[in-house]
């Protein structure tokens, strides 16, 4: 079966996406695009006789439509994700599954009642070969359990529009469900501290930020958000355990050396750095979309990292930087 994919938001991720669908990834065609700028949806669509429409709804509703990839602003995702929830249709929607925990509950309701697992959340750093085996090192447990973990989140740069909300919401959201998923366990308080702040950044914003993170066992995190670095776009994380630790590599680039040195390239974004996991998780999903089986991270953890995410914007808006506990519900038996 080919599965026919429906894109909303046809801004830089979704392209990435469509690209990967079209060239690189078998099992899958995209036959539609939305986006509320028609020209942009259109240009997107035009070159793979894919349908283009202006609202997530008519594509949703569209008939060669088998399942939903949602890459519009994380503010809007909700909007699709409950009426492509209620037509039946699986969802991959990007990170974050909706920007408050309010919102995820929203979601996780209308899934309960469509009574099957539709929406998986686009936390593609699961999919990473470096996380993966540092995971796989610490479930081994020859280094004992974990107690630490750094993080170092870095950007090139970020545009006006960046807020410093979504330093945690679109940024440390990423260390959050990685965290999560590493450790397998939940976060249970947080806070965040403010160091002396970059005269890279635009005036209003809170960068460089550390987000400190507590975990039921007492593994203590750290993730050092800098938006504005300048240099590249950089992923680093070091695992403590209690004999040894593993680190990342550093870019998933080769190493040269030569009279200047010994260097590898520094990725410019994103889409670049963790092309692979994204490629893992899209094609993971359209096998799992055409099985008719639900893969990936679930609403509840899009839900639990959205927790851990109001909890450090209740410590980034209170200038004391307090600790904040995560207050959840319990999980419910239908994500066990
Ligand atoms: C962006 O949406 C991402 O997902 C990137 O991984 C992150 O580094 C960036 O800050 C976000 O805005």
């Amino acid at each position: 079966m080919t599965v026919r994919i429906g894109l909303i938001g046809a801004g830089g991720m979704g392209r990435a996406h469509v690209d990967r669908i079209a060239n690189e990834l078998p099992g899958a065609q995209v036959s539609a695009v939305a986006d509320i700028n028609f020209d942009a949806a259109k240009a997107v669509a035009e070159p793979l006789g894919a349908k283009a429409y202006t609202t997530g709804k008519e594509l949703i509703d569209d008939p060669n439509v088998d399942a939903v990839l949602v890459a519009t602003f994380g503010k809007v995702h909700e909007e699709s994700v409950i009426p492509a929830v209620q037509a039946g249709k699986y969802v991959l929607c990007e990170k974050p599954l909706a920007t408050t925990a309010e919102g995820c509950l929203r979601i996780m309701d209308a899934e309960q009642a469509a009574g099957r697992k539709l929406v998986t959340v686009g936390f593609m750093r699961r999919f990473d070969k470096g996380y993966n085996k540092m995971k796989e090192l610490l479930v081994g447990g020859e280094l004992g359990y974990a107690t630490l973990v750094h993080n170092r989140h870095r950007n090139p740069s970020v545009p006006k529009t960046y807020t410093s909300r979504m330093a945690i919401d679109d940024t440390a959201i990423h260390e959050i469900d990685t965290m999560r998923w590493l450790l397998d366990e939940e976060i249970v308080e947080t806070r965040v501290d403010r160091p002396r702040f970059t005269s890279k950044r635009f005036e209003h914003l809170n960068d460089p930020i550390v987000v400190v993170m507590r975990t039921e066992s007492g593994v203590l995190i750290d993730d050092e958000v800098n938006v504005n670095i300048g240099f590249g776009y950089s992923i680093e994380c070091e695992l403590v355990m209690e004999t040894g630790t593993a680190r990342l590599g550093d870019q998933e680039k080769i190493h040269v050396r030569d009279q200047f040195g010994n260097r590898n390239a520094i990725c410019g974004s994103h889409i670049d750095r963790f092309h692979d996991a994204f490629n893992q998780e899209v094609q993971e999903w359209i096998h799992a979309v055409a099985r008719g089986e639900h893969t990936g991270a679930s609403s509840w953890d899009g839900y639990a990292a959205a927790c851990v995410i109001d909890a450090a914007v209740a410590s980034l808006e209170d200038p004391s930087g307090p600790k904040v506990e995560v207050a959840m519900i319990d999980k419910p038996g239908f994500y066990a």
